[in-house]
Parts: structure tokens; sequence; C-alpha cells
């Protein structure tokens, strides 16, 4: 069987929280690993928006997210429950003009980019128009890879990193993580960095870790990273809302050739943090349909699904919920908190059992927003699961590929003690189910692990 692989996104999740979840669900429920939050010191701005732990201020490790001892502990949870721990790494610049003042863990840093606890001084960072042509020093044409690489991303300081010096300090927060246990990192801002910098500074970590980047298509291309590790696939995810606002019966063959990554490089997610604040994918305020995306990521045959699983919020700078100080709370789920994950669990089973076979099989769409498909060999299936994400009912005698039986929905949930959580569904001996799937509804069954032949 092949190794497991979905990510649970935990973003923003405070480090003692994400410890509880691997214990709790995390490990329980099959998730291979879990994403977190960018773990440096960063600024602490008035108000405490989100967005502050994306402008780093000192590598050391204590954030509005915990101490350093708190994230070494989660590493150390997760890995006891089998989770791995992929980190979101802020690594492309710090923060920018900011004034003088001191991080959520004490780093201190000037307003002239002196940054004693990263060992940064103002010669670390691009110049302009030295190195960066705009007159202001912001990168203003995403399509001119100069500026991308050498300008300020939204004000935030650009790092040199074709410096060794620079490298050497990258790497050294890098190594420090890997040192605690960590086993990957999220490169954020990906595609300001140029692939020979990304490459060199892989090449001084002391243990080669999941390497997912941050590439929204544009310049440069995409594929120039797939040679230091995988991508997310921005894509996917955009065209995946469209897919469901048009008809999902297009889903058919989704993700081969065109815009898409190999499926080999490619990291899927129905959300992240930025695209459900512009809107540009489907998010939790889609509700069912939402879940039904989710499904799809989890049934379907393509890249490594992300689960993400954040907070609520009414406007875009809203915090986590917090402290005065801006220091996170212990996450309570549907009180402030998403906690997707926990409602994929029975398809992250889905996920498990079906991956290693490629193979999509039994294809059937009504040609406008019911689909469902098998995964593994048509007679001998690994799974099967039909979603429909119109207004009315399909009912259909369904081939599902899979033995007489009865099998437990696992869009419903993991089956406890046995029993299925929502009502079985029965398979004859040709395989053909009868099922009405409701409408904004999916089913999803499992065949049961079979001994050789
Ligand atoms: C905040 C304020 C800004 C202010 C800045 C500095 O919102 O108004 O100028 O602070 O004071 C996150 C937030 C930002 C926040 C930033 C720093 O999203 O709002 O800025 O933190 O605190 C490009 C990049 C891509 C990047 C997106 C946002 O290519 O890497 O912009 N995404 C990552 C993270 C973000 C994060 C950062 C990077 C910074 O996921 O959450 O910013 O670390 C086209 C282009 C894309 C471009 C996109 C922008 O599609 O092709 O390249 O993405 O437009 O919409």
């Amino acid at each position: 069987m092949a190794a497991n692989d979905v990510i649970a996104n935990l973003w923003e999740w405070p480090w003692t929280s994400v410890a509880a979840e691997c214990t709790g669900r995390l490990g329980p429920d099959g998730y291979a690993a879990v994403q977190v939050a960018p773990p440096e010191d960063s600024l602490d701005v008035d108000k405490h928006p989100w967005w502050d732990v994306y402008q780093p201020v000192g590598y050391d490790l204590n954030s509005r997210f915990g101490t350093k001892d708190e994230f070494a502990a989660m590493v150390t949870a997760c890995h006891a429950a089998g989770v791995k721990v992929y980190v979101d790494a802020v690594i492309n610049h710090m923060t920018g003009g900011q004034s003088s003042t001191a991080g959520y863990g004490g780093a201190t840093y000037t307003a002239d980019r002196h940054f004693p606890d990263a060992g940064y001084t103002p010669g670390d960072f691009h110049a302009y128009p030295v190195d960066c042509p705009t007159s202001d020093g912001q990168i203003s044409d995403y399509n001119d890879v100069t500026q991308v690489q050498n300008c300020n991303l939204l004000g935030l300081s650009d790092l040199r990193t074709e410096s060794d010096h620079v490298r050497d300090a990258i790497a050294g927060y890098l190594n420090s993580m890997i040192a605690l246990g960590v086993d990957g990192f999220r490169i954020d801002a990906a595609k300001h960095i140029p692939v020979a910098d990304l490459a060199a500074i892989k090449a001084k970590l002391t243990k080669q870790p999941f390497w997912v980047q941050e590439v929204i298509p544009g310049v440069p291309p995409m594929a120039d990273y797939e040679s230091l590790g995988q991508v997310l696939e921005f894509n996917y995810a955009r065209n995946l809302r469209g897919q469901f606002v048009t008809g999902i019966s297009g889903l058919k063959g989704y993700g081969t050739g065109g815009v898409y990554e190999p499926s080999d490089s490619a990291v899927v997610f129905v959300t992240n943090h930025d695209t459900e604040r512009d809107d540009s994918t489907l998010d939790y305020t889609d509700g069912s349909i939402y879940q039904l995306a989710n499904v799809f990521m989890l049934a379907w045959n393509y890249g490594i699904p992300t689960v993400f699983s954040g907070f609520t919020f009414t406007d875009y700078d809203q915090p986590p919920p917090s402290d005065a100080k801006g220091f996170v709370k212990p996450v309570v789920c549907d009180d402030g908190w998403e906690c997707e994950h926990r409602r994929m669990a029975g398809m992250v089973a889905f996920h498990n059992a079906t991956h290693g076979d490629p193979t999509v099989s039994n294809w059937w769409d009504d040609g406008s927003n019911a689909i469902a498909f098998s995964r593994g060999p048509a007679d001998r299936a690994l799974g099967w699961v039909a979603i429909n994400a119109g207004d009315s009912p399909t009912t259909q005698a369904f081939q599902t590929g899979l033995r007489a039986g009865t099998y437990c929905d696992l869009v419903r949930g993991k089956p406890s003690a046995g029993s299925c959580v929502g009502a079985p569904i029965t398979v004859d001996g040709n395989g053909v189910a009868q099922v009405t799937v409701a409408p904004k509804s999916a089913v999803a069954i499992l065949a049961a692990p079979r001994t050789a032949g």
C-alpha cells in the first residue's frame, strides 16, 4: 500500500492545540502530516492582524502561536501520533520599514533593517535602483522577473538570497527546525526567490525535507521549481471552483495536461488562507459545495491533497481568536475555528486506501452537476464515490466495481466500533448499487481489504 500523504493545514493554530489534535484526531484519522503557520518571531502590529506572522523579525521560534519549547513539544507529540510536521517558512523577506520595536517573541530590530536575532544588516537586502529597477523599490509588474525577484513584495524587505551569508542564515533557521524533528517546509513566496538560490539554501540543510513551494502562476513559470520539490497547484484550486459553478461533470480527467503540473509535482488544495480571503476559490462560507470539493479532492487521483482548516472571519485583517496581546488562544472547534479536517476524516481513509492505484474507472456523469467513479480497476475497484452538486436528488443504478456486500458511507464519517455513521450502501452481485444521492451531497464506499487472489 502506498504511504499516506494527506496534509492537514491547521493554519494559525497555536502549538499546544496542534499537538493535541495530532494525538486526538490527525494520527487516528490517517493524516500523514500537519502543516503549521510561520513559527519565527514576527512583527507585532496594532490590532494583531493575522498577516503579521508573514513579516519576520527574528528566527528564534518564539511567536504568537507559542514558545520554542511548545513548538518542540508539538513536533514530538505529532511524531508520537505518526504525523509529520511541515512548517510555513517565510524566507524571502523580513518585515519592511516598520518602526523600531520588538516582535511577539521579544526579538528586537530597527526600522533601518538591522535584525540582530537573524544576523541581518542593511547590506543583506536588495537595494534600488541597483538591484531592483523600480522607482520605489516595490514590485509593480509581476510579469517582470527582475522585479519579482529583486524588489520588495508588498513593501517587505527583500533578502539578498544570492549572498552566501543570507543563504547561511536562512539555512540556519531551517536547520534549527530540522534539529527539532520538522519534516518539511512550505516555502512562502517561492517565486520571489530564484531557483538557483533556493537550491543553494536547500543544499545547506542537514537533512532533505519535504519541500512544497508557493509559486502562483505567472513569472517565473511553476515548472522551473519542480526540480526542487513540489509546487502548490493554484490552477487546480481556482478551476475547481469554476467547475462547481459551471457543473461538475466537467471534472472528468481533471488535472490532466494543459495548465496543470504533473501529478507527482502537485500539492493540491480547495482553498488556502489567501484564496479564502480573495474569493478565487471555494471556502467554508460556500457550505455544502465546499465539503463536496474536499470530497472530490480526496477521492481523485491527482496530487497530494491538503485539507485547509483555519478560522472564521468577517473582515480581511481579523486575527485568529487571540488574547489582548495577540497570542492565539487554544482552539475550540466550531467556535471561531472551521475544523474542516475533522469533517473529512472518512474521506482521508478513502484516499489512503485508494491512492496507490491512480486508475479511475466506471466514470458516470449526468451531463451537468452529478458524477460518480471508482478508484482502481473497473471490476475489482478499491472504492467508489458519487457526488451530486445539483439541486435535485440523483437516483441511479451505479456500477461500483465492488463485490456484493453492505458498505459504510465514508462521507458521513469513519465507521465507529464497526457501525456505519449513516445509512449503509448495498452492492449487488453485479457490482451495482441502487443509490439516491441527495442534492448537494456525496457518498463514498471502500472495498474491505482483500487477501491475495
Ligand atoms: C500586509 C498588508 C499590506 C502591506 C504589507 C506590508 O496587507 O497592505 O503592504 O503588510 O506592511 C500576507 C498577506 C498580506 C500582508 C503580508 C505581510 O497576504 O496582506 O501584507 O502577509 O504581512 C503575491 C506573492 C505571493 C503572496 C501573495 C500575497 O507572489 O507569494 O502575493 N502570498 C504569500 C502568503 C501571503 C503573505 C505573503 C506571501 C508574504 O501566502 O499570505 O502575505 O509573506 C498575482 C501574482 C502573484 C501575487 C498575487 C497577489 O496573482 O502573480 O504573484 O501573489 O497577484 O494577489
